[in-house]
């Protein structure tokens, strides 16, 4: 039975992942941290700074932690914010994991990248697993940078570090903070409390989304295969739906025609454009058996559900 730990379980994916894990993983074998004094989940939660090996180290032997979901990271605009201080934390969080692998202390790793690696050289549509990778922000310039020295430490020393190249994640529970594609999570709540919506987007900007049931599904699958089946040592792209602002508006606009969103573009639209659109998922198909189960108009009535929106 593995021993897990989450590294950065207050966030968007972490606080949805630990739940889901608690369903399989008994009590005493999930530990939950964060750079955060406390958790909202009843978990076994305790503080820590991704960036101190030392730390890192102890907890892990302390409590003898074979597998790590390493999520702590700082994401596409706010990255922008500060590109040295994202260029840190991003790249030394996941050396000190992979060197804990390497050192064979911790056993299994998953870490998240992201279509951040992708640039204005990228194809498009249906952007494939293998084509050129320019990426325009530091967030995604250290996820490519983080994906390659994945590939590496997993040809090299044998490590098995698993990721996927996630697209924008909607999610009811925590909103992310300092995203591209945060808007698509925002506007929900703006149609919630009955406001109208200033989005940073322009209208029509289509970019590939994931609900975040088929993202935890996604993690949990991925990491279930055996090694061997899979062929992608760096990062797997991986999908759910893409959309535009304008397409959510409107669904959210067939279930009150009063709420409006307004359009003013700001250095985001930057980086959205630079961005696919569709998004190949071949290899996770192929290895793993990787299949979405949301729609747009899944998630967006999954949303209405679970907001209690009525
Ligand atoms: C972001 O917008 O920065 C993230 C991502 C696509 O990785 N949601």
């Amino acid at each position: 039975m593995s021993r897990v730990l989450i590294v950065g379980s207050e966030g968007q994916i972490g606080s949805q992942l630990s739940k889901e894990l608690s369903k399989e993983i008994d009590f005493d074998n999930l530990f939950l941290s964060d750079i955060c004094d406390e958790s909202k989940s009843d978990l076994k939660y305790f503080r820590l700074d991704a960036l101190s090996y030392d730390d890192l180290k102890k907890n892990i032997l302390d409590n003898d932690i074979s597998e790590v979901y390493h999520l702590a990271a700082i994401l596409s605009a706010k990255g922008e914010k500060d590109p040295m201080l994202t260029w840190n934390l991003n790249m030394n969080s996941l050396f000190n994991i992979l060197n804990l692998a390497k050192e064979k202390i911790i056993k299994k790793v998953f870490w998240p990248s992201s279509i951040a690696v992708f640039g204005d050289h990228s194809s498009k549509n249906n952007t494939p697993q293998f084509t050129d990778k320019e990426p325009i922000t530091v967030y995604g310039i250290s996820k490519l940078a983080g994906e390659n020295w994945c590939k590496y430490y997993n040809e090299r020393y044998g490590t098995d570090v698993r990721s996927l190249r996630f697209p924008g994640v909607i999610s009811y529970n925590t909103l992310p903070g300092g995203g591209t594609t945060d808007y698509a999570n925002d506007i929900f709540h703006s149609f919630k409390s009955g406001k109208n919506y200033n989005c940073y987007l322009k209208e029509n900007t289509i970019l590939p989304m994931i609900y975040i049931d088929d993202a935890i599904n996604g993690i949990v699958k991925l990491m279930e295969s055996p090694k061997d089946n899979l062929r992608i040592k760096s990062s797997y792209n991986i999908s759910g739906f893409s959309t535009s602002p304008k397409m959510i508006a409107e669904e959210l606009k067939n279930i009150n025609k009063e709420f409006k969103v307004e359009y003013k573009s700001d250095f985001r639209q930057i980086i959205a454009d630079s961005w696919p659109n569709s998004i190949k998922d071949k290899y996770a198909r192929e290895d793993w058996d990787w299949k979405e189960n949301f729609d747009l108009k899944k998630t967006v009535k999954e949303m209405i559900s679970k907001l209690n929106i009525r």
